[in-house]
């Protein structure tokens, strides 16, 4: 099966057993737990909703063809996914190397809470080897990547540095939540495991809050298998239906997120007072070529710096009106967001600087709306800002 024969049908297929009623759709499963003849002999496998529920179970099966592996897990959001994650793989003692520039909640994660519990972290500019390379020490367990991004849509090349983790037995993480698995399939790339915000453009609507691991190895899988119950930070029954109902677009989306940002990219870096144009599709990204090798299409997620600092940011943020100032991406809305202010507050001032995440740093996420009206909306905000 193909990409989206596998999003609309896998983990789906109607029950025509006596009694059931066929149901297209996976139905949503509320029961919190779930009643047995006799001890010792679950009903169908589930015992308890925290352990399994067969609405969360089909959108598990769904996320794992959909990243060409073999397991999926889903939690209750992206940081949930990777709490769980850190915790089944690491203790105290440990260390990590992560791309420096990634999501402020996970480096607040990382910095706030993992290394509390003695474990170590070194950001790395993973888009290049050597500096990965430099990173690792005798007791790095895990690389934990973010490619693209987030918010300066950075790029690193996960079959080479997994196959530099892994000649060092360090496992391979990839938050793959920019790409989404239609545009990136890190673990056919070589990584170990792929990780997501499902919030995003997995689930693509901004109307559920989610996160998700897939993974191939059995070993692993049954290790975080095992954390998901124990620690319990679970996608409900509801998130999983949405998030089911959802993927179910998710190439069709991809699609139009690419096109439209494209579109918007190559408006933006015409534009006299945009001082730079970040997007991966743009041959000026310094890893455009990369983008075309690793990515099936360049995504929905364009940064860019505007003249005038914080003040033009402001102004040129509340002009703007198909484009809802707010935080997360990914949705069928288009969104713009301050990441020195708002994603990333919480990273330290000197660490935004030196990534360059300065305060005239505009991030929008690109929806599916008709791209004229969009470019009219960016258009009359700059002209608001920089009034003739
Ligand atoms: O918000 P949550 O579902 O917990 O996912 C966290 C997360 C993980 N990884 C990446 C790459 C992310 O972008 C996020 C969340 N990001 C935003 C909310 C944002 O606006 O960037």
């Amino acid at each position: 099966m193909k990409f989206s024969t596998k999003a609309v049908h896998i983990g789906e297929k109607p029950d025509f057993s006596d009694g059931a009623s066929g149901d297209v759709v996976v139905p949503l499963h509320l029961s919190a737990t779930f009643a047995r003849r006799e001890i010792g002999k679950p009903t169908g496998g589930y015992e308890y909703s925290r352990s399994g529920n067969p609405t969360r179970n089909a959108l598990e099966k769904k996320l794992a063809a959909l990243e060409g592996a073999e397991y999926g897990l889903a939690f209750a959001s992206g940081l949930a996914a990777e709490t769980t994650l850190l915790l089944s793989l690491l203790k105290s003692g440990d260390h990590v190397v992560a791309s420096d520039d990634i999501y402020g909640g996970t480096r607040r994660l990382f910095a706030s809470i993992f290394e509390k519990f003695g474990i170590g972290f070194t950001y790395a500019d993973t888009t290049g080897a050597a500096a990965v390379v430099r990173a690792f020490r005798k007791n790095t367990r895990l690389l934990f990547l973010e490619t693209p991004t987030n918010p300066l849509l950075k790029l690193s090349d996960i079959q080479t540095l997994s196959q530099l983790a892994h000649e060092r037995s360090i496992t391979v993480a990839v938050d793959n939540t920019f790409a989404s698995p239609y545009l990136q399939q890190p673990i056919l790339l070589g990584a170990d495991i792929a990780l997501h915000s499902t919030t995003k453009y997995i689930n693509g609507h901004s109307d559920s809050v989610g996160g998700a691991i897939m993974l191939s190895d059995s070993q692993l899988h049954k290790q975080l298998r095992f954390f998901q119950n124990a620690a319990g930070a679970i996608l409900s029954p509801f998130d999983s239906f949405l998030t089911l109902r959802g993927i179910k677009t998710l190439a069709v989306r991809m699609e139009k997120h690419s096109s439209n940002a494209m579109e918007i990219a190559e408006f933006l870096s015409s534009h006299q007072k945009v001082k730079s144009t970040i997007y991966p599709g743009l041959p000026s990204h310094p890893q455009h070529e990369l983008a075309k090798r690793q990515m099936m299409g360049f995504g929905g997620i364009i940064s860019f710096e505007i003249q005038g600092g914080l003040p033009s940011a402001r102004k040129f943020l509340s002009s703007l009106e198909l484009f809802h100032l707010a935080e997360s991406l990914g949705g069928v809305e288009s969104l713009a967001e301050h990441p020195a202010s708002m994603t990333h507050a919480s990273v330290p001032a000197s660490a935004r600087k030196k990534l360059g995440i300065t305060d005239s740093l505009i991030r929008l996420s690109v929806g599916i709306e008709d791209v004229p009206d969009l470019i009219d909306d960016l258009n009359s905000a700059l002209s608001i800002t920089y009034p003739k």
